[in-house]
């Protein structure tokens, strides 16, 4: 039987990204909630790459949660 966790990757643009401590904002952010596996952002591309359980991670409350930090995720 396979026990290991769904999991998929996602990369999202917040153009709001602008230096380290952005990094580390949104890193914080997105890594609060469950169903989150890891995530990286990067100030110089303002690619936000998230890998998640799909079963458990709720993206539209994530990118809510950006948006309400001030990094409003590009559509
Ligand atoms: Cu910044």
């Amino acid at each position: 039987m396979d026990m290991d966790m769904a999991t998929e990757m996602i990369t999202m643009k917040a153009p709001d990204i602008s230096c380290e401590h952005c990094v580390a904002t949104v890193k914080k952010t997105v890594g609060q909630f469950s169903g989150v596996q890891s995530v990286e952002a990067d100030a110089e591309t303002k690619i936000i790459t998230l890998t998640y359980d799909p079963m458990q991670a709720d993206l539209p409350r994530i990118e809510k949660a950006l948006e309400e930090e001030g990094y409003p995720v590009e559509k």
